[in-house]
């Protein structure tokens, strides 16, 4: 598959603003500032598509990307940003699990941890929650061209392990938005789960 068109359509701040098509949904999750729409715009071969943050903690809707007018992208708000309110902040929570936990056309969890660090404890309960609401996800470890080339094995096989003990962990892909590693990878995972006869 190759990603040939992207377009932002919505953003969404409550369940009810879901679009209502039943196109299949590929979700982007993980911490704020760990890279998400850094590696939308990647895939999509875009440099602005979705907005990068200068602030951390932004992305406060979940954002619909039309891809290849078939299926959507959605950009999840990232979660664990310390300045960002309690209430705030479990409303936010509350969204991405009522999202997670109800939307039936989600096909795929793209959940991203920072290459160079340990997941954090909210990594580890998404990844609960996806594995518990039976949503099949990948880990994309982003930002790993700033790991030195010679520690990226070991830091892959360390993921590897914490990851794939979850049932539906579908692989681990080191990514660059930068470089572009794994984005083939990545995109090859996506098409799997969208029916692409391409
Ligand atoms: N070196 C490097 N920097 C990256 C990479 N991906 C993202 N960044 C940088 O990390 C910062 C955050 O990236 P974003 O893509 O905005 O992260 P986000 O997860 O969308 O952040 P929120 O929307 O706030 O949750 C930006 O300064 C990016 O330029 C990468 O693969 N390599
Ligand atoms: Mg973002």
């Amino acid at each position: 598959m190759k990603i040939t068109s992207a377009e932002f359509v919505l953003g969404v701040a409550s369940l009810r603003q879901l679009p209502k098509n039943g196109m299949r949904e590929i979700a982007f999750l993980g911490r704020s500032n760990v890279g998400k729409s850094s590696l939308i715009n990647k895939l999509c071969g875009r440099k602005s598509l979705a907005r990068p943050s200068t602030e951390p903690g932004k992305t406060r809707e979940l954002n619909y990307y039309l891809i290849n007018k078939a299926f959507f992208f959605v950009d999840l708000p990232g979660y664990g940003y310390a300045k960002v309110p309690e209430q705030v902040r479990s409303s936010w929570g509350k969204l991405i699990e009522q999202y997670l936990k109800t939307r039936e056309q989600l096909s795929l969890v793209v959940q991203l941890v920072d290459a160079r660090h340990d997941p954090t404890e909210l990594d580890m309960m998404m990844v609960g929650w996806l594995d518990y609401y039976e949503i099949p996800f990948l880990v994309a470890l982003t930002k790993a061209d700033k790991l030195p080339v010679s520690k990226m094995p070991r830091y892959v096989a360390d993921a590897e392990r914490i990851f794939r003990r979850f049932t539906r962990c579908g692989g681990v892909i080191p990514f660059s938005a930068v470089s572009g590693l794994g984005k083939t990878d990545v995109v090859r995972a996506i098409a799997g789960h969208v029916n692409s006869t391409e």
